[in-house]
C-alpha cells in the first residue's frame, strides 16, 4: 500500500478523532498511502502533530481544523472548512468517539451516556449528512465507521457504551441500504481491546485503572487498526468489506481474556 502506486494517491481522507489513538494512527497510515489528509478533533495542537506525522510518512497534503462532533455548528464549519480545501471527499471515516465511565445503569450518570450518544451515534451521523454531498458525485468513496465488539456483545457497566456502539452498528447497515447504487460502500470496522486512550478516557483520567484493563495482555495497537482501514478503503472499487471484527489474539470474546502472570 506504501509508497508508489497506491490506490489512495491523492485521495481525499477525512479522519475524525484524529488527535489520538486510531485517528492519529490512520493519519500516519493513510499518509504513508500518499493520501490527502484532513484531520478534525477538538484538540488541534494535537491535530497539528498527527498531520506533521502524516506528512513525514508520506502524505501528499495534511490540513487540520477542529471539530466538536457533539455539535452540528461545529460539524457544519468543519465541513465548510473541508470544501473550501478540496471539492471532494473519498474517503471519511468516522472514528471520533470513546465511553465514559463503566458504572451500572443503576449508578449511571446522565453527562457521561449523553456525551457517549452525543460523539458514537449523533456524531456519526451528522458528519454523515454534512460530508454526503462532497462524496455522492464520486462513485467509488468510502464511508468507514469505528464501532466495537461492544456493538455486538453486552457487558457489565457497559450499558450506554455497548447501546452506541450498536446503534453505530445499525447506522452502517442502513446508510449500506441506502447507498447502494451510488457506487458509495459503508464498512464498519468493530475491534476489541486496543491500548489507546480509550481508557484513561473512560476512567476520566485515573491511570492505574486505565493499565489495569491491558495488564498481561497483548492488546491491540492503534497501528493494527489503521492498518485495517487502509486495507477496507483501498480495496476495488466494487469490493465492499461491510463488517470487519477485529481482535487480538488474547481476546477470545468480551469476557475471555487471557492474561499473562
Ligand atoms: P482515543 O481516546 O485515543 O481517541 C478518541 C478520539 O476521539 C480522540 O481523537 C478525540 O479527540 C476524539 N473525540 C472524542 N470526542 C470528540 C468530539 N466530541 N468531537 C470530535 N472528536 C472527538 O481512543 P481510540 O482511538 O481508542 O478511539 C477511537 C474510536 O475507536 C472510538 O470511537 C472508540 O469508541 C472506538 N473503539 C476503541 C477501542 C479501544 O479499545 N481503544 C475498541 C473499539 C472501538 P479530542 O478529544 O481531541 O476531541
Ligand atoms: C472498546 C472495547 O471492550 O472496552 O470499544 O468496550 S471495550
Amino acid at each position: 500500500m506504501k509508497g508508489r502506486g497506491s490506490v489512495l494517491d491523492g485521495k481525499r481522507v477525512v479522519i475524525t478523532g484524529a488527535s489520538s489513538g486510531f485517528g492519529a494512527a490512520a493519519a500516519r497510515a493513510f499518509g504513508a498511502a500518499q493520501a490527502h489528509l484532513l484531520l478534525g478533533a477538538r484538540r488541534v495542537d494535537r491535530l497539528a502533530v498527527a498531520a506533521q506525522e502524516g506528512l513525514s510518512a508520506g502524505a501528499r497534503a495534511a490540513a487540520f481544523h477542529r471539530l466538536d462532533v457533539t455539535r452540528t455548528e461545529s460539524v457544519g464549519a468543519f465541513v465548510e472548512w473541508v470544501r473550501s480545501q478540496t471539492p471532494r471527499v473519498d474517503v471519511l471515516i468516522n472514528n471520533a468517539g470513546g465511553a465514559l465511565g463503566l458504572e451500572p445503569v443503576a449508578e449511571g450518570r446522565d453527562e457521561d451516556w449523553e456525551t457517549m450518544m452525543q460523539t458514537n451515534v449523533l456524531g456519526l451521523l451528522r458528519m454523515t449528512r454534512a460530508v454526503l454531498p462532497l462524496m455522492l458525485p464520486h462513485p467509488g468513496g468510502t464511508i468507514l465507521n469505528i464501532g466495537s465488539v461492544a456493538g455486538h456483545v453486552a457487558y457489565e457497566g457497559g450499558a450506554a457504551y455497548c447501546a452506541a456502539k450498536a446503534g453505530e452498528l445499525q447506522i452502517t447497515r442502513a446508510l449500506r441500504l441506502e447507498l447502494c447504487g451510488t457506487g458509495l460502500r459503508v464498512a464498519t470496522i468493530d475491534p476489541g481491546m486496543a491500548e489507546t486512550e480509550f481508557s484513561m478516557v473512560r476512567f476520566k483520567g485515573d491511570a492505574d485503572r486505565a493499565a489495569k484493563v491491558y495488564e498481561g495482555v497483548e492488546a491491540l495497537r492503534a497501528e493494527d487498526v489503521a492498518e485495517a482501514m487502509v486495507w477496507v478503503a483501498s480495496r476495488p472499487p466494487h469490493v465492499c468489506v461491510d463488517e470487519m471484527l477485529l481482535k487480538c489474539t488474547d481476546q477470545a470474546a468480551i469476557h475471555k481474556v487471557h492474561r499473562r502472570k
